[in-house]
């Protein structure tokens, strides 16, 4: 199964048992490797590969992905201590899965990226 496939089977509910949230526009879901104490993934519910298929037409569901992401973030209590948001962008980034997706991570003290 190709991740893209994966990633729409979790929209479906068929294979994840880990949704935290979802809407008409959005899933987010606890990511299966965390790579911190908190780490969950936002998606849109309508394919897109990465940042680099975002045009004047779809653009506003990235806005809307950040939203729900900030406030998953704040109903898990992790917003006042900190958080990070990360979109990695094909293979330099390291963007394994072809399907656009918000890392947050949080929960605890993460190490410096820059
Ligand atoms: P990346 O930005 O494409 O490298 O991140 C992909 C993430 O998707 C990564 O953190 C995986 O652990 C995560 N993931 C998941 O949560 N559930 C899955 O079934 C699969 C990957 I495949």
């Amino acid at each position: 199964m190709n991740n893209k496939i994966i990633f729409e089977k979790i929209i479906q509910k068929k294979t994840s048992k880990n949704i935290i949230y979802q809407d008409k526009q959005v899933t987010a879901f606890y990511d299966i490797k965390p790579q911190a104490l908190v780490h969950f993934l936002v998606i849109p519910n309508i394919y897109i590969s990465s940042l680099n298929e975002i045009t004047k037409k779809n653009k506003d569901i990235v806005g809307y992905m950040m939203y729900i992401a900030i406030k998953i973030a704040k109903q898990l209590k992790i917003s006042d201590s900190g958080y990070r948001i990360v979109v990695n962008c094909n293979k330099n980034a390291g963007q394994e899965i072809k399907y656009l997706h918000i890392h947050v991570l949080g929960g605890e003290k993460l190490n410096n990226i820059n």
